[in-house]
């Protein structure tokens, strides 16, 4: 049946038959038929719907996902086969679309993924970046940033007829919106609903990712996040967000018309989540919109505030944002009659000047008015929730308590396990049924084999077979070489120095050194490293540079090599993401105890069985308390102890420096004549300084530690029958971390949705 609807469709399109096609032709022909046998199952429904709007989407490629969602991918792969063609084959023509940064966007996938599936009424609404995040290549041992191009004519993407006009203070803007389906695993879908403006101008990139900023009806939806790092960069953020909320309330309201719905009773009918401080103006804007349609302020102010939902992801500031009063005015004059009001309201109630809107040096707090109008805020993992609670929104925590809950992140098990790891998940199925895939709970069915050594055979033999697969995709993709038989350890997240790849990379010079004393590890290890840095981030490129000096210092060393290997993976993305996680043994979650908000690779690594080395930090708290302490190898300051040291400001990284020879020499080797031949003095020394003299993420504090941990995790790792024991455990209780609990939980406390 399958089989002859493609056939049809490649006969139309190419007129010859499907063994003749080339994967391009193939890829093409089963985006058709997926799109189609896509809208015969239609949509979700209901009395009330969700709306997550989001500055971020990290979809990933999407023809396995939805494959596997339709229950087509058995079939469709055997088809295929028989046509001489691979699945990975016919994929590797899909571009992946990059329209996000990292953990908060690939959150947002997971949850449209998990909402569908769970048969309620939620879209998403965001932005068609064109070339969205950057393209990293390395150059000369630094991060370049190229272009990302994703969109063809013919994609995921349905072009429709429906637009929007979004004022501006000096122009009007055309929006158009374009949708992408979302399956659900066995349900009906929802919609991606992503907004672009028409006059927008590919041609405007000059050299690298170079572009007039000035030029907003040609740029609003070239790139996400565009350098930030001066007033024009300021206001193109502000152009976004507005214009992605204007046209994100527009079409909620469009349909609450089509619908009948009286919008006086909209939050009856539509609940919003706001998916960190990007999409805040959907407040004002909403208010405003309501109030065109006839709606006293007053009554308009009530219903937004019973509407809106926001999730905080981060208490780094970069993710709570602060508009100067006059930027805003600048762009968009309307709404400040609004958000001043709200403001007032504020002033009125609290004299406390931490929870005003608007501060006295008239910076607009865009998490404010989140909260003062808002029912719900959430943090995403049960720590930084009570560090919200605590201490970062702690005033607002007295205020409103009712307000604040805890949604702990969770992750699709459909494409990060059925996708990314065939083998697990067949093997898993032989064992414990196909239960798990709807009702993830049922893994911890795998503890009854904790005790059968041939079922922990076989899970090594399967991290085997995904370790030979990922050293294949890296030698055809990226020239890289690595050895199967030794330790996969692997850190792959943004670069930020509150993640602490320097701590990583600390390590290696460490472990470098001892080896060229002599003192080798018994089983060779490979370290592995995915990241971007934000193309403004000084320090975090430095960060890059002198890892790729260590690469290059190491894999011309044959005495070292022998030992350790050392590999940072090019344009780190969900297609890498989906080869590197199932082949990794030790998973490095290692952010500075209170930074990292939940982490979401931590649950990937552990559903795929590989070991946490981590700090107590984000979702690996409950990590730990899930596993227990022979499962997970915690190490490092407390969240409470290092909140203290910001609060005493006690912590002086040269103290630990120059007390401790070990940490001297590790960080003394990064200007030492070995790195200095292969890197940019300018780089190196300007890292070195920092550590030593800032350190403001504490990496010196913790490295002792970080590095006995760490000796002793490899050391583990040669008793393959209780590391395997180990591998059974985290997966059997990763089962909490499916985001279709997270979606549970979100609906029965907030959305409400049925
Ligand atoms: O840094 C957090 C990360 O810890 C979390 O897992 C993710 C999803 O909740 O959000 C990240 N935050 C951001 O990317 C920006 O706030």
């Amino acid at each position: 049946m399958i089989e002859k609807q493609l056939q049809d469709i490649i006969t139309r399109r190419y007129h010859k038959k499907a063994e003749e096609c080339g994967s391009e032709e193939l890829y093409y022909s089963l985006l058709e038929l997926t799109k189609e046998i896509t809208k015969e199952r239609g949509y979700n429904e209901g009395e009330r719907k969700l709306y997550y709007i989001s500055a971020e989407f990290l979809i990933g490629k999407l023809l396995s996902n939805n494959l596997i969602n339709l229950g087509l991918f058995e079939e469709v792969r055997e088809i295929l086969e028989r046509f001489g063609k691979s699945i990975e084959e016919v994929e590797a023509a899909e571009p992946e679309p990059s329209l996000g940064n990292g953990g908060l966007g690939r959150l947002a996938a997971c949850f449209l993924d998990s909402i569908a599936t769970l048969s309620l009424p939620g879209d998403g609404i965001g932005l068609n970046y064109h070339y969205g995040l950057f393209r990293q290549i390395f150059e000369k041992h630094k991060q370049k940033e190229l272009i990302n191009p994703w969109i063809e004519p013919e994609s995921w993407l349905n072009r429709t007829d429906i637009y929007f006009e979004i004022p501006f203070k000096n122009f009007t803007l055309k929006s158009r919106l374009y949708d992408i389906d979302v399956t659900g695993y066995g349900s009906k879908n929802n919609k991606l609903h992503l907004f672009d403006v028409e006059t927008v101008d590919e041609g405007l990139v000059e050299e690298g990712i170079r572009f007039d900023k000035s030029k907003v009806q040609k740029n609003l939806t070239l790139f996400l996040y565009p350098d930030d790092s001066d007033k024009e960069g300021n206001l193109l953020r502000i152009y976004q967000q507005y214009f992605m909320v204007s046209s994100g309330a527009q079409l909620i309201l469009k349909e609450c018309r089509e619908k009948g719905y009286d919008l006086h009773k909209l939050d009856q009918h539509v609940v919003i989540q706001i998916n960190d401080t990007h999409p805040t103006l959907v407040i004002p804007e909403l208010i405003r919109l309501l109030m065109l349609e006839g709606i006293r302020m007053d009554e308009a102010i009530g219903i937004v505030s019973r509407t809106c939902a926001y999730t905080n992801h981060t208490i780094l500031s970069e993710a709570l944002e602060k508009w100067p009063f006059d930027y805003l005015n600048e762009v968009v004059p309307h709404l400040m009659p609004i958000i001043c009001e709200l403001d007032t309201r504020v002033k009125e109630e609290y004299a406390d000047e931490k929870v005003q809107i608007i501060d006295k040096d008239r910076r607009v707090h865009m998490a404010h008015i989140d909260i003062h109008y808002g029912f719900s805020v959430n943090g995403v993992a049960a720590l930084h929730t009570g560090i919200l609670e605590q201490s970062e929104l702690k005033h607002f925590y007295d205020i409103y308590p009712e307000k604040f809950n805890n949604k702990t992140n969770g992750i699709t098990f459909r494409r990060w396990l059925l996708e990314a790891n065939h083998p697990l998940a067949d093997y898993l199925v032989s064992l414990i049924g196909e239960g798990f895939k709807k009702d993830a709970s049922e893994l911890e069915r795998l503890l009854e084999y904790r005790d059968d050594s041939r079922v922990k055979e076989r899970l090594l033999a399967i991290k085997m077979e995904k370790k030979l697969a990922l050293k294949q995709y890296l030698a055809e993709t990226e020239n890289i070489e690595i050895d199967e038989n030794s330790i996969f350890d692997i850190q792959i997240k943004r670069l930020h120095e509150y993640k602490r790849q320097q701590m990583n990379a600390l390590y290696v010079i460490h472990k470098y050194l001892e080896i060229k004393k002599g003192r080798v590890p018994s089983t060779p290890v490979t370290l592995i490293f995915g990241a971007k840095a934000a193309p403004a981030y000084v320090i975090a490129k430095d960060i890059i540079h002198l890892i790729l000096c260590l690469q290059e210092l190491i894999q011309d060393d044959p005495q070292v090599r022998r030992h350790m290997n050392l590999v940072m993976v090019q344009n780190y993305n969900v297609t890498k993401a989906e080869k590197l996680i199932p082949a990794c043994d030790i998973s490095e979650q290692i952010s500075l105890a209170s930074k990292e908000a939940s982490g979401t690779s931590n649950m990937k690594f552990m559903l795929n069985g590989a070991v946490t080395l981590g700090t107590m930090d984000g979702a690996n708290v409950e990590i730990h308390d899930l596993v227990g302490d022979d499962n997970i190898y915690i190490f490092g300051a407390g969240s409470k102890e290092v909140i203290e040291h910001y609060a005493k400001a006690d912590y002086v990284s040269k103290d630990y420096y120059e007390l401790d020879p070990q940490i001297k020499e590790a960080v003394d080797f990064i200007t030492g004549p070995e790195l200095m031949k292969i890197g940019d003095p300018e780089n190196l020394n300007r890292l070195q300084k920092e550590l030593i003299g800032k350190d403001w993420f504490m990496t010196l504090l913790d490295l002792k530690d970080y590095i006995h941990t760490k000796d002793r995790m490899l050391k583990d790792y040669e008793d393959r029958e209780s590391w395997s024991e180990k591998m059974l455990v985290n997966i059997a209780k990763a089962g909490y971390f499916s985001s279709d609990r997270t979606i549970a939980q979100y609906n029965e406390d907030i959305w409400k949705l049925r």
